[in-house]
């Protein structure tokens, strides 16, 4: 497997120069992935032995990925994005950047993953779920341990919470769709203003503040429930929560890019992504969310979905061009232009 280098493809995806497709690149496929890393890598090498496809792997944060493909719409570079948050996925959908594709394994899958395909006409599918939450370093918290969202506006967590940029990253933007939908918008941007207090950095990667919090960085880290409970399993001293207001999830997501270089790689891919064997490599690397195909075993660690307090997340609204653009953009007028 070949890891492509970011500035390469930068390049690449700015140059006007187009190679012809080649034999040789028949047997490629150039996959845009939005999980943790080594998940990333650990698919990339699974199918390769499966069909000796050879994998270009870039790994980026799903709205850098939506960014990416977005850019790159005039000539598409990749084949195919798979995993990250299911709203850019979505948008990628409205926007005609991924294409239609009905797999066999859609008889397989959670009614979740159907209805995220249904949603999107068929331009992408769901491959896994988890919920919302965040992490406390229970070496740092010892007492009076957050437990809802409002506890982490307390003054002794100042500069001592950590949240990605939603523009950036897929969890964050989660996190302010759920907001929105927990709260109204008002109140919610007013949440967020106050929470602004507490945070020590926007981190790029969703992923990224409770890998700090793991550390001792910080004592909390907003992320998918899954990620805290990862550095759990790892041995660090984190403690997943979720929270008691209730919480969105996301559908994680897989589409096939239009006009990608690969169509016949790209299909094999996303059929063979959505099999239980496949599926399960996720727990095998350190990853805990719901696999979306039934047949698929749920990792022992994954928090389950019927013990969080859920909303009723509108993944049509919050994934549509429309809303996530003007949320992203009244975030940075109101949240991201204070001054930390
Ligand atoms: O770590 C796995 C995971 O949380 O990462 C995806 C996420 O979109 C990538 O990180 P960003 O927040 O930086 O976009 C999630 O889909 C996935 O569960």
């Amino acid at each position: 497997m070949k890891t492509t280098n970011l500035t390469a493809i930068l390049v690449a995806s700015t140059s006007l120069y187009v190679a012809a497709p080649t034999a040789a690149q028949a047997e490629e496929l150039v996959l845009y992935c939005s999980v943790q890393e080594e998940w990333c890598r650990a698919m990339s090498e699974a199918f390769e032995r499966e069909t000796g496809i050879e994998v270009l792997m870039t790994r980026r944060s799903s709205g850098e990925t939506f960014a990416q493909l977005a850019a790159e719409a005039e000539q598409p570079r990749g084949d195919v994005w798979w995993g990250g948050t299911g709203d850019p996925h979505l948008q990628a959908a409205q926007e005609g950047l991924t294409e239609e594709y009905q797999s066999d394994e859609l008889a397989n899958l959670q009614d979740w993953a159907v209805r995220q395909a249904e949603t999107a006409n068929y331009r992408t599918v769901g491959i896994y779920a988890g919920g919302l939450g965040f992490g406390y370093n229970s070496d740092l918290v010892e007492e009076n341990p957050p437990a809802c969202w409002a506890d982490l506006l307390d003054e002794r967590f100042a500069d001592d919470v950590q949240v990605a940029n939603p523009n950036s990253s897929g969890t964050s933007y989660t996190m302010l769709a759920t907001m929105v939908q927990l709260m109204g918008e008002e109140e919610a941007f007013e949440y967020l203003a106050t929470l602004h207090n507490n945070i020590s950095q926007y981190t790029q990667s969703g992923s990224a503040p409770i890998r700090a919090a793991a550390t001792g960085e910080t004592a909390i880290g907003i992320v998918f429930m899954h990620d805290a409970v990862a550095q759990t399993v790892q041995g660090a001293p984190i403690v997943a929560v979720a929270p008691c207001e209730g919480t969105g999830y996301e559908v994680g997501s897989m589409s096939i890019i239009a006009g990608g270089p690969n169509p016949d790689s790209a299909r094999m891919f996303y059929d063979w992504a959505l099999t239980p064997e496949a599926q399960e490599i996720g727990a095998a690397n350190n990853s805990f969310q719901i696999p979306s195909n039934m047949n698929a075993a749920t990792p022992e660690a994954a928090p389950r979905l019927e013990d969080i307090t859920l909303i009723d997340y509108d993944f049509a609204l919050y994934g549509s061009s429309e809303e996530r653009t003007r949320l992203l953009e009244r975030w940075d007028a109101d949240i991201g232009s204070l001054s930390q």
